[in-house]
């Protein structure tokens, strides 16, 4: 089983690169961002709570995304393999994830990062914002908010998979091909990697 994490702060290319990655390795792909505004847009108790928080900028409580990450996991058993975009975004929520995998005896395969500076960020979202229809990708001030909280709360993710020796950090200033490009590479290492290694891999989730 192929597990991708797509880590990077909001407007780094998570979402576009996601697009790509699971039409060229057929993977499920998991964005806690599209389930909770699938939420808000059905109108559920889940999706009003979430719209507050998303809408200044702040994180949803961990238990409500760890839940939903539950959930489609189990409703895709028969998947080759997961991308993870915009989750895990704080250590608990990583260390569920793992705890959910063993359960499905699989685990992350490693986690790619895009790095962009904020002010590309800002750009980046605020044009977004004149057509998505998101309140938080409209106001510089949320826009702004958002990369604290990413500096605050979810960047010390990657030291959790770089403890595992699982974290790869790209520039994902550039042509999206390009950048698609050097993703893949880090992706088919790793493939490559378990190829050698497939009974080793099966020990550490059985562990
Ligand atoms: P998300 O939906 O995850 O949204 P995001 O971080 O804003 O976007 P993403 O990073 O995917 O966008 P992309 O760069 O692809 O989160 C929204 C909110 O949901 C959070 O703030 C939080 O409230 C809540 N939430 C979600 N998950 C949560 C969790 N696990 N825990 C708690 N709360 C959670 O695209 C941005 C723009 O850049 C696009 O317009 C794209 O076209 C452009 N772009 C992409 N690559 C480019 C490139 N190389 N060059 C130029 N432009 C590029």
């Amino acid at each position: 089983m192929l597990n991708i994490v797509l880590f990077g702060p909001p407007g780094a290319g998570k979402g576009t690169q996601s697009q790509k990655l699971i039409a060229h390795y057929h993977l499920v792909h998991l964005s806690t961002g599209d389930l909770l505004r699938a939420q808000i847009a059905q109108g559920t108790e889940l999706g009003l709570r979430a719209k507050k928080l998303m809408d200044e900028g702040l994180l949803v409580p961990d238990e409500v995304v760890i839940g939903m990450i539950d959930s489609a996991l189990s409703a895709n058993e028969e998947a080759a393999g997961f991308i993870f975009d915009g989750f895990p975004r704080t250590v608990p929520q990583a260390e569920s994830l793992d705890r959910l995998l063993a359960q499905h005896r699989a685990q992350i395969g490693c986690m790619v990062a895009l790095e962009v500076k904020e002010e590309e960020l800002v750009t980046r979202l605020l044009e977004r914002g004149k057509t998505s229809n998101r309140p938080d990708d409209q106001d510089e001030t949320k826009i702004r908010r958002r990369v604290t909280v990413y500096n605050t709360e979810t960047a010390q993710v990657a030291g959790y998979y770089a403890a595992q020796h699982k974290f790869h950090a790209l520039n994902g200033t550039g042509a999206i091909d390009d950048i698609f490009g050097q993703v893949c590479a880090v992706i088919d290492q790793h493939r490559a990697a378990l190829d050698e290694a497939p009974a080793a891999a099966t020990e550490e989730v059985q562990a």
